[in-house]
C-alpha cells in the first residue's frame, strides 16, 4: 500500500485544527453544495387509504379531538421520519373529527389547506365565517387567522392538511396562539366570502382581507369538477396533465396562498400520460376514479397504483407519469409559488 500522500496527512491535521473553531474546508463539501441538479432526500411514497383509515379510526378512540387539539396523523417521507415533513419543505396529514366535537381555535403564521377526503356536515370557522365540507372541496386557513373545526356530520370526517410548517420552520419566523374561546364567535352568515369573491367580481372598494391569501375560504369540489369534465369534453388534453388546472386568488390570479399552489386534473379514461418533472415536489390526494403513477429517478423505478383516498407524493426532479384506463381525478400541493417567486423554478416535459 502507498503511504498517504504528505499533503493528505497536512490536509487531515489542518482539518482537526479547525473544527475545534467551527471551521471546516468548503471543497470537501462544494460538490454536494452546489449540485449539479436536484438531489433531494425525499423519497416517492404512497399512503393507501385501506390501511390509513382503520389507524384514524382508532386514533379516534384513543384521544379526542379536543385533547389532541389536531387529531393528525402525519404523513411523513420515509427518508425524513422524525421531521414532520412530506417534502423538505412541505407538511402533510390527515385530520379526524368525529361527530360532535371540536378542534380547539388557535392561530399560526403558518398557512394551511384542507383538502376534504372523507364525510359531510364537518366545518372550519375562520374569520367569523363557518365553511361547511364535503368530499373534494379545498379549504383555506390564512396565515395568523384564528381557526377552529367542528362536526355536527352522522360519521367521521376526515381532510388532508398541507402545510408550510417546515419552510417557516427553515425560516425560524412561526409564531403561533390559542384563541380565547374554543369555538370563535359565528359573525358572519356562510357563504359571504364565496358571494363577494367566488364569482369573478369583487367588492367595489376592498382591500385585500388577508393579504397575500385569497379572500376564498371554500373552492366547492362540484365547480372545479365540472370546469374539468367541460374541459375534457370541449378543448385538448394536454399530453402530459390531462386537464389540469390551478386555483387562484381572484385578487391577483396568483396562488391561493403565498407559499403553496394547489391544482386539480383529471386524467381521461384511458390515458397513457407522458414524463414530466419539475423542482417542486408535489402532494396528491386521489379524489376519484385509479391510477398509476410511474416515478424515475437516479436511484430506480417505481410504480404506484392508486385509488380514491389514497395519497401520494413527487419529490422534487423525479420524473413522472401517469396511466389511466378507467379516469381519474387528482388533488395537489407544492410549493411553486415559492420557486416560482425566487425565479427558480424548472419544469421538463419529456417529448
Ligand atoms: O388544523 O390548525 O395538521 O395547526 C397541523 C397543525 C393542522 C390545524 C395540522 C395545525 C393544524
Amino acid at each position: 500500500m502507498n503511504a498517504p500522500h504528505p499533503s493528505a496527512r497536512e490536509r487531515e491535521q489542518l482539518y482537526r485544527d479547525m473544527d475545534p473553531l467551527n471551521l471546516t474546508p468548503l471543497w470537501e463539501v462544494l460538490h454536494a453544495l452546489v449540485p449539479r441538479e436536484p438531489a433531494t432526500p425525499c423519497v416517492p411514497a404512497l399512503w393507501k387509504w385501506d390501511t390509513v383509515r382503520p389507524l384514524l379510526l382508532r386514533a379516534g378512540a384513543a384521544i379526542t379531538a379536543e385533547e389532541a387539539v389536531r387529531r393528525v396523523l402525519i404523513l411523513e417521507n420515509p427518508a425524513l421520519r422524525g421531521q414532520s415533513a412530506i417534502t423538505q419543505s412541505l407538511y402533510a396529514g390527515l385530520q379526524l373529527i368525529l361527530p360532535g366535537e371540536v378542534a380547539p381555535a388557535h392561530r399560526h403564521t403558518q398557512s394551511a389547506l384542507r383538502f376534504i377526503v372523507e364525510g359531510t356536515g364537518a366545518y372550519t370557522a375562520v374569520d367569523g365565517e363557518r365553511t361547511s365540507m364535503r368530499p373534494g372541496d379545498f379549504i383555506i386557513t390564512p396565515s395568523w387567522t384564528f381557526h377552529d373545526h367542528g362536526s355536527e356530520a352522522e360519521g367521521p370526517v376526515v381532510w388532508l392538511d398541507g402545510l408550510d410548517i417546515p419552510m417557516i420552520r427553515f425560516l425560524d419566523a412561526g409564531f403561533a396562539e390559542n384563541g380565547a374561546a374554543r369555538s370563535q364567535e359565528v359573525t358572519r352568515r356562510e357563504g359571504t366570502s364565496f358571494a363577494r369573491y367566488g364569482h369573478n367580481m369583487a367588492p367595489v372598494r376592498h382591500d385585500a382581507p388577508f393579504g397575500a391569501t385569497s379572500p376564498i375560504f371554500s373552492y366547492p369540489y362540484e365547480r372545479s369538477r365540472e370546469a374539468l369534465e367541460r374541459l375534457e369534453r370541449d378543448a385538448p388534453v394536454d399530453a402530459w396533465d390531462g386537464v389540469k388546472l390551478r386555483y387562484v386568488n381572484p385578487l391577483t390570479g396568483g396562488s391561493p396562498m403565498p407559499t403553496m399552489a394547489t391544482f386539480m386534473q383529471r386524467l381521461p379514461a384511458g390515458f397513457r400520460g407522458r414524463g414530466w418533472r419539475q423542482t417542486d415536489g408535489a402532494v396528491y390526494s386521489v379524489v376519484e376514479g385509479a391510477a398509476v403513477v410511474h416515478l424515475d429517478s437516479p436511484r430506480g423505478t417505481q410504480q404506484f397504483e392508486v385509488g380514491a383516498r389514497d395519497h401520494f407524493v413527487v419529490p422534487s426532479w423525479h420524473t413522472a407519469r401517469f396511466e389511466s384506463d378507467a379516469g381519474c381525478v387528482l388533488f395537489s400541493y407544492s410549493d411553486r409559488p415559492v420557486h416560482q417567486a425566487l425565479g427558480i423554478h424548472k419544469e421538463e416535459r419529456l417529448q
